[in-house]
């Protein structure tokens, strides 16, 4: 798909290219597409750029990373089509596991994940096939379905374009659990312990160099930061960075040039 150098909407069409690439793989789903846009429709709303609300959550969801004995990233469809690379080398820098994790689970798809992840220099993937032999409870759809080796037993999962059941289930069984959402009043984004409400393609990039960045402080310095940190204040910072962009974009003038 050719998209003109100076076409204004270049990075937000090449991103739809990469999920449209990832459906086509047989890695995204359908639904996944809509998820997409939905996602999309909120980044334009926090001006599609990386807000301050995004920063200070990157910085305690780096700290609860390096802090955590068995961190774990939960990957799905959408996901693995935008960021491989980054869930790759965020896995390195923590020390932690991949996990493919699905709501539309089915064995091609789950493998079809596992080798594109591995392309991108994985090297091991759990939640495939029959290591996906444990459950949650309490949690009726297939992302029930988890690795005894990796989100059974985490401390932290870091799960993002989630949808709400599953966080709500991870918090209910004693896990810290770390978002990525657009949507700051999804259910997922409330029920986190701490919400990147970001897009993935620059909340990824991000959170791999806060963790780089983060490694040169103390346990008690990790400690102070995620402590510090209020999940609650933060979401109705994007709350209010809406509201307000909303006010002074409807007041200025709406030009095309
Ligand atoms: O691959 P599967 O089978 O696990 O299915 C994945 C989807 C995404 C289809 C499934 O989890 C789903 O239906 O999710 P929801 O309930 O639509 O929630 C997706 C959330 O991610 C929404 O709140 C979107 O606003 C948000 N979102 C979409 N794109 C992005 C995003 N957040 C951050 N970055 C994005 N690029």
């Amino acid at each position: 798909m050719y998209i003109p150098e100076n076409h204004p909407r270049r990075e937000s069409l090449l991103i739809r290219e990469k999920i449209v690439e990832g459906f086509k793989r047989g890695i995204v789903v359908p639904e996944g597409l809509i998820a997409h846009g939905r996602g999309e429709c909120f980044d334009y709303l926090i001006g599609e750029k990386t807000q301050y609300f995004a920063e200070e959550a990157t910085r305690a969801a780096a700290a609860a990373l390096l802090l955590a004995k068995h961190p774990v990233i939960s990957v799905n469809g959408n996901t693995a089509a935008l960021v491989p690379e980054h869930v790759v080398r965020l896995a390195e820098e923590i020390g932690g596991y991949i996990e493919v994790n699905l709501f539309y689970r089915t064995r091609e798809r789950e493998e079809a994940i596992a080798s594109w992840l591995k392309k991108h220099g994985a090297k091991e993937v759990l939640g495939v096939g029959d290591d996906a032999s444990a459950t949650i409870p309490e949690l009726f759809s297939e992302r029930r379905r988890v690795s005894p080796r990796g989100i059974l037993i985490a401390d932290v999962v870091l799960v993002p374009l989630e949808d709400g059941d599953r966080t709500e289930a991870l918090r209910k069984i004693g896990k810290t659990v770390i978002a990525i959402d657009l949507n700051p009043l999804s259910r997922t984004a409330r029920a986190a312990n701490i919400t990147i409400v970001d897009n993935i393609v620059r909340a990824m990039p991000n959170l791999v160099e806060k963790v780089r960045e983060l490694k040169r402080k103390t346990k008690e310095e990790l400690k102070e930061i995620v402590e510090g940190y209020d999940n609650n204040k933060i979401l109705a910072e994007a709350l209010r960075f809406i509201k307000n962009r909303l006010d002074e974009l409807a007041r200025s003038k709406l030009t095309l040039f």
